[in-house]
């Protein structure tokens, strides 16, 4: 949920990276660091395992100003995908406002994907967060190893869905900010709704993605290239 602090002009929001163990979370997150604008991104903070496992959680915070004075800081997690650290997800899914559900494309992978999207069902109930209307953008990554499920089959797999899906291979940054900008798109419009937040705040979206992009996004992105299904009713600005 949406954190709004009046009285010192601040707007925190959460974007939570879910997904099946080594799906490639933390992949998207040390990417985007690379990616982000260097005045407007902070610290990767990641907590790992020596084996690069994530114990409980990386954070990659953003904030931004707009001309009017309201400070916008926008706080990337990943949980742990672990089967193990349950509490950990459980915890880090609390109060968030969109989630990134990164999946592992290869054929071995498929039950992986989908016991942990039941999985996050089910800590978004305990949470008391409504599974239905929460903001949720699908990334396939890994398409560059073999015995991947192709594309046709993810569809028929999955169905007509809500949820816009990509494919990415994180480490060469294939997908990533694509990813990232939509469901920060559907994040944002989501709080918007509830609290017609642009223009009490005189928040620009548009002015918010162009501000925190570095250099080597502009050049990188190719929304047509990785984007599968826009989703059905996803409302997004584009
Ligand atoms: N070939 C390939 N390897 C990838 C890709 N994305 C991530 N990896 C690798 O997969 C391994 C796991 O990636 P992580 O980003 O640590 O995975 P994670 O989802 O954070 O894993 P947990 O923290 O255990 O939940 C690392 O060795 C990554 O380099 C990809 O698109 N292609
Ligand atoms: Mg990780």
């Amino acid at each position: 949920m949406v954190q709004m602090n009046l009285e010192f002009k601040e707007v925190t929001v959460k974007i939570v990276c879910y997904g099946p163990a080594l799906s490639g979370k933390t992949t998207n997150l040390q990417v985007l660091h690379r990616m982000f604008d260097a005045h407007h991104r902070g610290r990767l903070m990641s907590l790992e395992t020596q084996s690069d496992r994530t114990l409980f959680f990386d954070l990659l915070p953003l904030q931004y100003q707009t001309p009017t004075g309201l400070k916008v800081k926008l706080k990337l997690f990943t949980v742990p995908g672990q089967v193990l650290h349950n509490e950990t997800r459980k915890a880090v899914l609390t109060g968030t406002d969109a989630i990134l559900f990164v999946a592992d494309s290869q054929r071995s992978q498929a039950l992986s994907n989908s016991m942990s999207f039941k999985n996050l069902k089910e800590n978004l109930r305990i949470n008391g967060i409504d599974f239905e209307a929460m903001p949720i953008v699908i990334q396939f990554n890994k398409r560059d190893l073999d015995d991947i499920k192709p594309v046709e089959e993810i569809k028929a797999d999955w169905g007509a869905t809500r949820f816009p899906t990509f494919m990415s291979v994180a480490p060469q940054g294939q997908g990533v900010f694509e990813c990232f900008e939509t469901v920060t798109r559907l994040g944002f419009d989501f709080i918007n709704r509830k609290y017609d937040f642009y223009k009490k705040f005189g928040f620009n979206l548009d002015n918010f993605l162009t501000s925190i992009k570095g250099d080597k996004i502009n050049e990188s992105m190719d929304f047509s290239r990785y984007l599968v299904t826009p989703g059905q009713g996803a409302g997004l600005n584009k």
